[in-house]
């Protein structure tokens, strides 16, 4: 089998990455490991930056999140009782979409289809080869039979357990990391929102956010121990700590019900650079991870693709190298500016367990400052809402 652009991984990267590329007619084959339902069954990100819509729309698979999507002109952040919100719109003339990652993945399988392009869902054994010459191959097995797909470049979008990065040697890449000494337990549940917007609660015991996915159906995270497992949380537990968590006002207007899905995430700040070894790129969670805190995962994993597919369609176009070769410095330079955003997020609300007294300080002096300052505000929103990609 042959194509021109292999894509591993069928995440928000990989679809997208192959929505971009069948607009501008390159042909593409995505391989998955796991099988659509499996995907589609994760229970991940829900905050779209204004870029990430305004993509999407370009990719023309707008329609359902426009019609289903909530738009967001702000956040409000809770500090031990004190609520403010922070008013994007006002700020800085941008908003946010509330659109779950699992409808953005689920639009575009079904745009896919439609096309009628190749997906391979339970792909195993999936494995890279020649990508540092100019007829790499990924080679897999489906059913039990081996297969080879040639082809003119190999898109890794396989996440961050993914064989892509795994399969660049060891030498030719450099990694960062941070690991934060704590999780997010999250639960989905069919009620209605506790507030309008989402709320970002710092309390002495934890982290807390109330989020959403529609006006029925909430999805709240609490802050836990690493070590915490979600079979150690029931349902009662977890609304009882996320009442302690943010303000009275919420506290007093949460409507609790049975979980529909919990689980615990560990949080990691991760790059690997660089991001392109010959004709193999990484794109998405293959290439970084972000704490959730900034909402910055899945639009990373946009903006990484939107790029690559810019460069991929100008060298089929133009018999240009131009844009795959600067492929890795562009995108690094806003994967970084989104890594500081999120850690900045995830270092003011947290609790850490070696914060002393003059660090919980500084953390409510962060709160009393972005309160305080339109610059500071500014900041916030626009890093929140999105910078340019
Ligand atoms: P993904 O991991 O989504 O997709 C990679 C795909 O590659 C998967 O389908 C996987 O099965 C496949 N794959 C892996 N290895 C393979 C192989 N060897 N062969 C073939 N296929 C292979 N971001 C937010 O913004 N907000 C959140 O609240 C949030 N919560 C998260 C919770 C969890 C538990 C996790 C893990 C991530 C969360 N994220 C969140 C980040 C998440 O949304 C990612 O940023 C987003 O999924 C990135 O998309 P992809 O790069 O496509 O990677
Ligand atoms: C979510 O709704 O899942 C969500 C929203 C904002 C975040 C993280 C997760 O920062």
């Amino acid at each position: 089998m042959r194509t021109k652009v292999a894509i591993i991984g069928a995440g928000p990267a990989g679809l997208l990455l192959g929505r971009l590329l069948e607009n501008a007619g390159i042909e593409t084959v995505i391989l998955e490991r796991r099988s659509r339902e499996y995907v589609l069954g994760r229970i991940r990100a829900g905050v779209l930056e204004q870029g990430t819509v305004e993509l999407l729309d370009r990719a023309g698979i707008g329609e359902k999140m426009h019609a289903e999507g909530l738009v967001h002109d702000g956040v409000e952040f809770c500090f031990g009782g004190d609520r403010h919100r922070f008013n994007f719109r006002e700020l800085i003339g941008r908003t946010v979409t509330v659109y779950g990652q699992t409808e953005v993945t689920r639009d575009l399988m079904q745009a896919r289809d439609r096309s009628g392009l190749t997906t391979v869902y339970e792909a195993e054994n999936v494995s890279l080869h020649d990508f540092d010459g100019t007829s790499p191959k990924v080679r897999y097995v489906k059913d039990g039979v081996e297969h080879e797909l040639a082809c003119d470049f190999i898109a890794g979008c396989d996440g961050y357990h993914g064989v892509s990065r795994a399969s660049v040697p060891e030498n030719s890449l450099r990694t960062f990391e941070r690991v934060y000494p704590f999780g997010w337990l999250g639960i989905l549940v069919d009620r209605p929102p506790v507030a309008d917007e989402l709320i970002y609660a710092h309390h002495e015991r934890g982290f807390a956010l109330c989020s959403m996915r529609s006006p029925t159906r909430s999805r709240y995270y609490v802050q836990v121990s690493s070590s915490d497992r979600v079979e150690e949380w029931s349902d009662q537990r977890f609304w009882d700590e996320l009442r302690r968590r943010v303000d009275e006002e919420a506290a007093d207007s949460l409507v609790t019900g049975p979980s529909i899905e919990k689980s615990v995430a560990p949080l990691r700040s991760f790059v690997a650079e660089p991001l392109r070894f010959g004709r193999l790129f990484l794109a998405g969670d293959a290439a970084h991870i972000v704490p959730p805190t900034g909402a910055k995962g899945l639009n990373l994993a946009a903006s990484d693709v939107a790029v690559l597919a810019e460069a991929l369609i100008e060298f089929y176009a133009e018999q240009s190298s131009a844009g795959i070769d600067g492929y890795s410095a562009r995108v690094l330079s806003r994967i970084w500016k989104a890594e500081r955003f999120s850690w900045w997020m995830t270092s003011i609300l947290h609790t850490f367990p070696d914060t002393d007294s003059f660090g919980r300080r500084i953390q409510r002096a962060e709160f009393e400052y972005l309160k305080s300052s339109t610059a500071a505000a500014r900041s916030l929103a626009e890093n929140y809402t999105g910078l340019p990609i």
